[in-house]
């Protein structure tokens, strides 16, 4: 496993320079996720082909009651906007503050990439779509797991705004903390893969990924990215580097 607790994902290491900060300093560009030369990672292509050949595209992750929802604790990022944060971004932090201020009144998710027509959407543009309530087991790589409720529109339906063309394969997320992680068009289009803005029955706090996250159920708590503000689409597999966590080691595709 990895030999430094700073780069669990839960606590991600200072990132350098690059990434989030330009934008889309996506390096790389290749058909499947890499394994970096690690042996053990040789295991997480054949976990995910045996995954996506034993398990149904649509079969749902399990869904709980009221009575199960249980303390979830906010860990990694839990304010992109502090500049004494371990994660903050000195491009990105200042305009996520700003838009926390503002009640996020002037938040837009912007679609592009490989997509016939790229939207930018508000928080009430989200609201507007269909809407999915859902209570589920986060399982985080430290080793704990919560239930809760989340709330949102599915991303199916906030990409089908955006027309993806025919080859498109991946979805890229971009955060306010600078993080970067992808999905396949499997788990994106995926009926409980959210972009979530309520938790509990209200808005989602701030420590959980205000405004918006992404619920990606199907996978280990560090794929649900949290502080969403970019979405892009891409034809080919694209490895974010160090804005990722591919590089530390960590399994892009990590099914529970
Ligand atoms: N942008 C961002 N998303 C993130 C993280 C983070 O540090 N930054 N941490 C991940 C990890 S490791 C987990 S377990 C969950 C934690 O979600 P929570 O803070 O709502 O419990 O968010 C994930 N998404
Ligand atoms: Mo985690």
């Amino acid at each position: 496993m990895m030999d430094d607790a700073r780069l669990t994902p839960g606590r991600r290491a200072v990132l350098s320079g690059l990434a989030g900060s330009a934008g889309l300093a996506l390096t790389g560009c290749q058909e499947n996720p890499p394994t970096y030369g690690n042996l053990l990672r040789i295991g997480d292509n054949l976990t995910y082909q045996a995954q996506r050949l034993l398990l149904p595209a649509r079969s749902l992750a399990r869904e709980y009651d009221r009575s199960d929802i249980s303390n979830m604790p906010a860990v990694g990022t839990t304010d992109p906007g502090d500049p004494k944060s371990e994660t903050f971004d000195p491009q990105l932090g200042p305009l996520y503050d700003r838009l926390r201020r503002g009640g996020f009144a002037d938040w837009r998710l912007l679609i592009e990439g490989s997509v016939a027509r790229p939207v930018s959407l508000g928080l009430e543009d989200l609201k507007r779509l269909a809407r999915r309530t859902q209570i589920t087991r986060h399982t985080c790589e430290e080793g704990w797991t919560a239930i809760a409720e989340w709330t949102g529109a599915p991303l199916m339906a906030a990409l089908a705004l955006a027309r993806p063309n025919a080859g498109a394969r991946f979805v890229n997320f971009m955060a306010y903390d600078g993080q970067i992680d992808s999905i396949d068009m499997i788990d994106a289009l995926h009926p409980q893969t959210l972009l979530a803005y309520g938790m509990n029955g209200r808005d989602l706090p701030l420590g959980h990924g205000a405004p918006v996250r992404l619920r990606v159920e199907r996978q280990i708590g560090y794929k649900s990215l949290k502080f969403i503000r970019k979405i892009f689409v891409s034809d080919h597999f694209v490895d974010p580097g160090k804005a990722g966590l591919i590089q530390s080691g960590w399994a892009w595709y990590n099914g529970i």
